[in-house]
Parts: structure tokens; sequence; C-alpha cells
């Protein structure tokens, strides 16, 4: 697929590329490249417990240009309906114990398939004491989180006051960098992108109800996220969109008669994922697929589907996840929602 093909995708679909790419100078770099292969390809071999997205090749959305921050100046303060307001230094965050986290990160406007999804190792420090420290006021109903490029989006207070909500300063092991929110973003697990403002500067609780940027223009409120599997991989081939049409020889070292190698990831908003299903016929038969566990649930699972084919000819792939909570629905009912629906792959046999 040719680069143009893929922005032109990306335009139609989704939140931030859309703003940021009428910006002149606005720089697109890291968001439209193909995923990373997965290096599954030998069977025999165990499927990792993590699989990290180089953050090379992590996407990147954002609304605007990145603010630049100086650490110096930089404050998170937490403010609104609460006791003691607070104006938090870094070193006021780098002094409470940082922990390491696995977690997936995913845009809402990720179409069906598609690539605004990577896994990252997080550190950060549970938000819950700084705001037991602040001592929130019952009339509180949500907290509105501002970014210092004017970003915002709100979340309910019991959602925000979880212990595993955190502020994050670094990401697979290096500070966050310029567009990825330094110097501190949070992570708010079981939502999408969206609700994870980087360039923190300010929690407010508030007493009242308001959308945040996206949500005032239709994207779900609650961005939670559904159950869903993506392919990315069939032999050696990356496939994560409906254009994709897989060639493939009979003979040779990935030729089709030793068997096709079909892999991908599987997500879901806060439970394990306990099947994964595929179908080379179109849905007609669906067999189980092998996968991980990963520890976390915000982790994605890695899976992978070995098919022996028996003949050449076209044959239509598709890949669904089931979680403790949901089955994958076949056919997306509300993209504003967060895309989950079957992505159709293509795969033509040669004989
Ligand atoms: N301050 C701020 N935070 C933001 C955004 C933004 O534009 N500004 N975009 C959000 C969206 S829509 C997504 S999908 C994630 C993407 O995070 P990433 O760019 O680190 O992958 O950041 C979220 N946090
Ligand atoms: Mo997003």
């Amino acid at each position: 697929m040719k680069r143009r093909q893929v922005l032109k995708q990306l335009l139609q679909t989704s939140g931030g590329l859309i703003a940021a790419s009428l910006l002149p100078g606005c720089q697109l770099t890291g968001s439209v490249e193909p995923l990373f292969l997965l290096d599954l390809l030998k069977p025999d071999s165990k499927l990792p417990e993590h699989l990290l997205t180089p953050l090379s090749e992590f996407y990147v959305q954002s609304y605007a240009l990145p603010p630049r921050i100086n650490l110096d100046n930089w404050r998170l303060k937490v403010t609104g309906a609460v006791v003691r307001p607070l104006t938090l230094t870094f070193q006021d965050i780098m002094a409470a114990p940082q922990e390491n986290f696995y977690l997936t990160m995913e845009c809402i406007g990720n179409p069906t398939g598609g690539n605004l999804i990577g896994n990252a190792q997080w550190t950060g420090t549970p938000l819950l004491p700084f705001l037991e420290q602040a001592g929130v006021k019952s009339e509180a109903i949500e907290f509105r989180l501002h970014g210092a490029d004017s970003y915002e989006t709100t979340l309910p207070v019991a959602e925000v006051m979880r212990q595993e909500v955190r502020l994050v300063h670094q990401m697979n092991g290096e500070a966050l960098n310029q567009s990825h929110g330094y110097p501190l973003r949070i992570i708010i697990p079981g939502h999408f992108g969206q609700k994870q403002p980087k360039w923190l500067v300010e929690i407010e609780a508030v007493s009242s109800q308001k959308r945040g940027f996206w949500e005032r223009q239709g994207w779900s409120n609650t961005a939670e996220i559904p159950t869903h599997a993506l392919m990315r991989q069939v032999q050696n081939t990356r496939v994560w969109n409906r254009q994709h049409r897989v060639h493939l020889g009979r003979t040779g070292e990935i030729g089709w008669e030793s068997g096709i190698l079909i892999a991908g990831v599987a997500l879901d908003k806060s439970s394990p994922i306990t099947a994964i299903e595929v179908s080379t016929n179109d849905g007609k038969i669906w067999q189980n697929a092998e996968q991980n566990q990963p520890p976390s649930a915000h982790e994605w699972t890695l899976w992978r589907y070995l098919w022996m084919p028996q003949q050449p000819g076209n044959y239509t792939l598709l890949v669904r996840a089931t979680s403790l909570l949901q089955q994958q629905r076949l056919k997306d009912d509300n993209r504003m929602d967060g895309s989950s629906g079957v992505l159709r792959i293509q795969v033509n046999l040669q004989a």
C-alpha cells in the first residue's frame, strides 16, 4: 500500500490525524508506517509473554503540535472540588514509588485492523495517593484532565480513583518523548487513547458533566475498549487493512504446502481473552488459535494459527476474540465507539 493511500485512509477515519494534518509543518512520522512484523514464524517456539512496539513505530495521535515544556516551570495541579488544592513539581511525583506495567494503547479512531495501536512498558506512580492528599469532595462527579496543549477529556470520579491509574513518565524504559507527552501523561486502563492525556498539567474535580475535545465531536464518552482481535501477519506478510491481498506460492521456504502461519493480537477493556478463533473460509468454520496469557488484561494477547490448506485458490481469512466479558461482533455497529468488527483478509494460493 502506498503511503498516500494509507494517509487517505487514516484521514477518513480518525481523530487526531485530521486536525494534525491540516496544520502546516506538522509531521506524521511514526504514525503511518505498517506494524512491525511479529517474529512468530516458528510454530515450535513459544509465544512470548510480552511483545513491545518499538518507540520508533509507536503511533502518535495529537490534535495539535506537541507543546514544548520546560521541566523547571512545569507543574501538575489538582484543582476544583478538593479540600486541599495541590501544585506538584516533577520531583514531587518522582519521589513517590514508581512501578513498571504493560499496557496497550489504541486510538478509538483506529479502523478495523488498523495501525493506531501499540504496546509498551510504562513507568509511573499511582495517582490515588495524590487525590487522597487533595481530598476529593463528595460533590465531585467527574475529573477533567487537561493537557498543556489545551486538550481535555473527562471521566467519572470512580474511574480515575482506581489503584491502576498512574502518572507516567517513561515508555519502554525511556523518558516520554515530546510526541508521547513529555514530561508526564496519565494512563487510565480500560479506555482508548483519548482518555490518556499527554503533557498533563491539571486534574480538576468538578460537580458538573462536560465532554472532552474528541467526545464533543461525537466520539464515545466512555471510550471503553471492546473485545477485539487484529490479524497482523500472514506468513511473512504484514496485513492490517481491508485492501490486503496476500499471494503465496505452493513450495519454497514460505510456500503454502508446508502450512501457513497467521498471527496477530487481541485486546479487551479489562478481562482476559479466553479464545481466539480463526476462519479460513469466510466464517463458515472457526478453529481455535494458540494464544499467550499476558499477566495484565490491559496488555494485548498474542495469538497464532497454523493453517494447512489442501488446495490452491482464493481464501478469506477472519479472526475473532472472546473475553470473559464478550465475544467480538462480526460487523462494526458504531465506529464512534471504536472499531471492533472483523477484518477480512484475502489470500490467493497459487497452484
Ligand atoms: N494532551 C493530549 N493528550 C492526548 C491527545 C492529544 O491530542 N493531546 N490525543 C489522545 C489520543 S486521541 C490518543 S489515541 C492518545 C495517543 O497517544 P500516543 O500519541 O502516545 O500514541 O493520546 C491521547 N492523549
Ligand atoms: Mo485517539
